[in-house]
């Protein structure tokens, strides 16, 4: 008999053994091993005959043992002990998307008799197994109570699972192929429901700080105009307190799952985080989901990588993203594509991720190669421009805040104004002329935010060195924005960061229409600015007659000589009061 069981060969090699095993006998893990072979028919949860052997071994070692079973009833798994982890090479080959479930169900032997556990549950629905359950081990080893439960599909209820009364194992008649084929069914339609609803790609935002909860609250609510302008529709908002240092995940492995399982259950597409994650936080995260988790700075540079359109702007975005990435690109072969992904397939694609960094390094000496060539010719563009001798006002202002509606209404342009952030990239110049036939050239340019991230600062410099031509800044600030102040104050830091702080500023509060009337001269007085609605062309006067005002005083005088172009954007509008 010995001989005939030696002489078998194995047709798959028989997997390890995980979890618990210290102070195991060498026959009673090879006793455990021997588990590998069983099989269990397709309609079954599990047989009586695994569920007794599982028992008397539980019971010989004195610790629970689970069986993780494929729906085809192999046993993929199996773990000792109370922690419950998956395989990496499990987690790989039984993919959890939030559309699916895992096609593995679990059942693990507990020497007492105990309803499941929140544990038990949170790995269910974190795992998104098929179904989790307990079973109960009798003091002569034969099985004892059945304990399961499952996942609900999502029906905007916030119950994760369902538990079944539990019964004496032998008892058990649930049918199990039907029931998962019906479960799954559920699930299906339900996430079919949800995306014809709202066909955009979905997300969770997640804000994880020392911050107080107002602060994190209104940087939750920028947060979510980002994700919209990227097309992300934003599903919930979760704000959590941390301690002040240095998580493995940015906030507690607890919470985390919370989010996770949240994300999964509303079939969100997408984590994103308010903080940058660290390349050591990105990869820790990598390795506990398959979830996209991304944060702040690729979303924003998703967005930039969606609205470049120059060849320049294209150029500056990638450099953006690849420098972004590189130092994220350390990770294991299989992780390097999830962790560099931005939103959609936008930016740099996937083969690139996957090339070694030696070749993302290449590309990123190739791109600023071209960026320096741009930087060349916008040399020589402004040199033209200087011999026109025309002064030079410049733009600028946190995001959204009218800096393209002002431009298309002093100088009757059509550059592309939106409600959504970041929709200029590109410089666009164009020429306001006063009555008095004195002319002036008007930029506007690429918005700011609080927090640039870096990569961004450092890809856009050459657009942003535009601003060291203008001798005078336009602050345009978004007057009812809820964190006037913080905005700003984002600005002016970035200006500092340019060293830009020598060129006069003048302060703008657009979007007056939108305060009540008597808030509005209290609020200019506040912050010594002049008050406008671009939308509304006639409380512009007072601001031109301020910007003619110093162009007058200016020392450099409009030189006659070179006849001007005839532009677009000339403008008839002005007139002095
Ligand atoms: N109510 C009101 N809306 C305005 C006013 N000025 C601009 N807007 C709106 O604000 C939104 C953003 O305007 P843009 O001109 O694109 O803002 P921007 O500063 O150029 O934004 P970015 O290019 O993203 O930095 C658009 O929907 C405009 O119609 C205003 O004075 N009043
Ligand atoms: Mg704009």
């Amino acid at each position: 008999m010995s001989f005939i069981h030696r002489v078998i060969p194995r047709r798959f090699p028989i997997p390890d053994v995980h979890g618990q095993l210290t102070g195991l006998r060498a026959s009673q893990v090879s006793a455990i091993e021997r588990l590998y072979r069983r099989r269990v028919p397709h309609d079954k949860v599990l047989t009586p005959e695994l569920a007794k052997t599982m028992c008397q071994l539980t019971l010989d070692i004195r610790r629970p043992i689970a069986v993780v079973l494929t729906r085809r009833g192999l046993v993929q798994e199996i773990i000792v002990g109370t922690d419950l982890v998956l395989s990496p090479a499990t987690s790989a080959q039984f993919r959890a998307g939030p559309r699916s479930l895992r096609g593995l169900r679990l059942i693990r032997t507990q020497l007492r008799d105990q309803p499941l556990s929140q544990e038990t549950l949170t790995d269910l629905a974190y795992l998104r197994l098929d179904m989790i359950g307990t079973l109960s081990v009798l003091p002569d080893g034969n099985p004892g109570h059945v304990h399961l439960a499952h996942l609900l599909p999502p029906d905007g209820a916030n119950r994760l699972c369902n538990v079944l009364k539990s019964v004496p194992f032998h008892e058990c008649v649930l049918q199990f192929d039907r029931f998962i084929e019906e479960l799954e069914a559920e699930v299906h339609a339900a996430r079919a429901r949800q995306s014809i609803q709202d066909g955009d790609e979905s997300a969770i935002l997640v804000s994880a700080s020392p911050h107080g909860r107002a602060e994190q609250e209104e940087r939750l609510i920028e947060l979510a105009e980002l994700a919209n302008s990227a097309g992300v529709r934003v599903i919930e908002r979760i704000a959590q307190r941390t301690a002040d240092g240095h998580q493995r995940y940015l906030l507690g492995s607890g919470k985390l799952k919370d989010v996770l399982i949240q994300t999964l259950h509303k079939g969100a597409d997408m984590v994103i985080f308010d903080q940058t994650l660290s390349p050591a936080q990105s990869r820790a995260i990598a390795e506990m989901t398959d979830i996209k988790v991304i944060d702040r700075t690729q979303l924003i540079l998703d967005i930039f990588a969606r609205r470049a359109h120059s060849r320049e702007g294209k150029v500056q975005v990638e450099l953006a993203q690849l420098r972004y990435r590189l130092p994220r690109l350390l990770g294991k072969g299989t992780q390097l594509s999830r962790l560099g992904g931005g939103i959609g397939s936008r930016g740099p694609g996937e083969t690139k991720l996957e090339s070694d960094r030696r070749r993302i390094h290449d590309r990123i000496t190739h791109l600023e190669r071209d960026l320096a060539q741009f930087a060349k010719h916008q040399g020589q563009r402004r040199a033209r421009r200087d011999r026109h001798g025309l002064p030079v006002v410049s733009l600028v202002g946190y995001t959204n805040a009218g800096k393209s509606t002002l431009l298309n209404v002093l100088t009757k342009s059509q550059v592309s104004a939106e409600n959504r952030m970041f929709e200029t990239l590109d410089t666009t110049s164009r020429r306001l002329r006063f009555p008095e036939d004195r002319e002036i050239i008007v930029t506007d340019t690429v918005g700011f935010i609080r927090d640039l991230p870096k990569e961004l600062v450092g890809a856009f410099r050459t657009t942003l060195e535009e601003l060291h031509e203008a001798d005078l800044l336009l602050h345009v600030v978004d007057a009812g924005a809820a964190d006037v102040d913080v905005q700003i104050n984002a600005v002016i830091d970035v200006l500092r960061d340019l060293g830009l702080e020598g060129i006069p500023r003048m302060l703008v509060l657009n979007k007056c229409d939108r305060l009540p009337p008597d808030q509005v001269g209290p609020l200019c007085r506040r912050y010594q600015a002049i008050g406008i609605s671009a939308i509304q062309p006639d409380t512009l006067r007072p601001l031109l007659a301020e910007l003619y005002a110093h162009v007058s005083r200016m020392s450099r005088e409009p030189t006659r000589d070179v006849p001007s172009q005839p532009q677009n954007g000339e403008a008839a509008l002005a007139s002095r009061p």
